[in-house]
């Protein structure tokens, strides 16, 4: 075999395989492996068919029929597999050849796998993909990072075969060092839990507070389609609630118990331990967590009660501002998911381009919607923005929706409809943009039982404890931690 493929995949599950027909159509020579290898030859005697696909049956033979700098893109299951395949590859290759992990990992296995393979003399890139099998095979949303000397070598494969937005633009583009792909993958993820739940408690309310049936609120997500709320995750849910087996909605016959794979908890976690107020995501997780309760749900259903007087459902008016309420607390998600980032880049030395970012969700992924423009719009006027919601745009239009969001999250408090979501994002809104917050009182409360120490205000930044009990003792803590 000569040495003329382009790339190579590793792994042919539904990812694996997509990906490498949609490097075929866009001309690359792919040369395709599988651990198993009856996996291979059912590829190359079924879909790959008719294509320039090659397989190969040995790591020996994929390395072989590479041209240099090798590239070789491995799509199997995140975690301890991943280094199994490396350590396996890694004796077989060459200095500056370049190993791509385009599987869901954690940042930090990235960091940590750059670094190794940096140290052998190899590139490594750790690349988000998303968009699922449809992304993978017409054009997902491509975000990678790492080793930034690969990125000459696989640009032109990864800017062909990703999503375009309407402007033609790859929804694909170098993002920094290290983990930083898997990182804004990461962050993607969360942001799409965050639009899934706020999506989800829109449904919740229009049942409950407006008694819509499956068919008003289908006909209410696809119109939500047609404006500002235009996304993918709106759009597949009209076609969901719309989507029937014979006389049967099929969405009504599901069991209210949502899975999650870590992606979120990931975010969240990142976030407490970047110190970061990132509610929105973490109530989605929680959300998560709490619809696996079924059977305790059901139990306390039972027994737990709520408002006493049920209040007839509301008009179709309400509508419009459940719709404005959404929106304002997407601004919000995406607020908080954009003040990680910005601390992650901080914390690990990445110059991350945020409007770059938006512009990569743009298309072919999850959260694609029409309002990344405007992020993009918000960081291109302004790369150092500190906060989406201090750009004119996000202000006006938090502005301009913030009296529905409130009627809303009010409505649900009092006929008892759980918004975590929704309210959560209100009080984060609502604690951002208040100059001052109750934490004076936290402090001293620290002080009191621990001796922790507080700053004063209009002071300068010195530390100081008050003996509150009269015990005399101007020992302060030694461990103190803002
Ligand atoms: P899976 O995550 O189901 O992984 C299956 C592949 O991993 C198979 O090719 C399997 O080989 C291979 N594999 C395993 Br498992 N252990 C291995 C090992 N020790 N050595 C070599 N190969 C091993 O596949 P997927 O759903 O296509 O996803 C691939 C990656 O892309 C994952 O990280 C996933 O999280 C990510 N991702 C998935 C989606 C999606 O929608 N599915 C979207 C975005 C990202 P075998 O055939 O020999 O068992």
């Amino acid at each position: 075999m000569s040495a003329s493929a382009d790339i190579a995949v590793i792994g042919l599950a539904v990812m694996g395989q997509n990906l490498i027909l949609n490097m075929n159509d866009h001309g690359f020579r792919v040369i395709a492996y599988n651990r198993s290898a009856e996996k291979t030859d059912a590829f190359l005697d079924g879909p790959a068919r008719n294509t320039q696909i090659t397989g190969a049956g040995t790591l020996q033979e994929l390395v072989a029929a590479l041209s240099t700098p090798r590239k070789i893109m491995l799509m199997v299951k995140a975690g301890p597999a991943v280094d199994t395949v490396i350590d396996e590859l890694v004796p077989l290759l060459d200095k500056g050849d370049i190993i791509i992990d385009g599987g869901n990992s954690n940042f930090e296995d990235s960091e940590r796998r750059a670094s190794s393979l940096g140290a052998q003399g190899l590139l490594f890139v750790g690349s988000g993909v998303s968009g699922g099998e449809e992304g993978a095979r017409h054009g997902p949303s491509l975000m990678p990072g790492g080793h930034k000397a690969a990125w000459p070598h696989l640009k032109p494969i990864f800017q062909s075969i990703a999503a375009k937005t309407d402007a033609g633009e790859p929804c694909c583009d170098w993002v920094g060092d290290g983990g930083a792909g898997h990182y804004v993958k990461m962050i993607h993820n969360g942001i799409e839990y965050g639009d899934m739940q706020l999506i989800c408690e829109a449904y919740h309310f229009m049942q409950s507070a407006l008694g819509l049936d499956n068919a008003a609120m289908q006909a209410t997500f696809a119109q939500w389609n047609q404006g500002y709320l235009d996304s993918y995750l709106i759009e597949i849910t009209a076609d969901i609630l719309g989507f029937r087996d014979g006389d049967t909605y099929v969405v009504d016959t599901i069991m209210d118990k949502a899975g999650q794979k870590g992606t979120g908890k990931w975010t969240g976690i990142n976030a407490l331990e970047l110190g970061i107020p990132l509610t929105l995501i973490g109530e989605a997780v929680f959300a998560r967590a709490l619809s696996a309760l079924k059977d305790e749900r059901v139990a306390a259903s039972a027994i737990l009660k709520g408002p006493s007087n049920a209040p007839a459902e509301l008009a179709d008016a309400w509508i419009e501002a459940l719709g404005q309420a959404l929106y304002a607390a997407k601004i919000i998600s995406y607020t908080q998911g954009y003040m990680l980032m910005r601390a992650a880049a901080e914390e690990y030395g990445w110059d991350l381009q945020y409007g770059a970012i938006a512009q990569m969700w743009r298309g072919g992924c999850i959260i694609r919607s029409a309002f990344l423009d405007d992020i993009k719009a918000a960081y291109d006027k302004s790369p150092e923005l500190d906060n989406l919601l201090l750009d004119d745009f996000f202000r006006d239009r938090i502005h301009e929706t913030q009296e529905s969001w409130r009627r809303i999250v009010s409505e649900a408090v009092s006929r008892g409809i759980p918004v975590p979501a929704l309210s959560s994002a209100l009080s984060f809104y609502d604690g951002y943009r208040c100059a001052r917050l109750p934490a004076n009182l936290l402090q001293a409360q620290r002080d009191y039982f621990g001796a922790h120490t507080y700053q004063r205000l209009g002071g300068d930044d010195s530390w100081h404890h008050t003996d509150w009990i009269g015990s005399g003792s101007t020992v302060s803590s030694s461990s103190y931690d803002a």
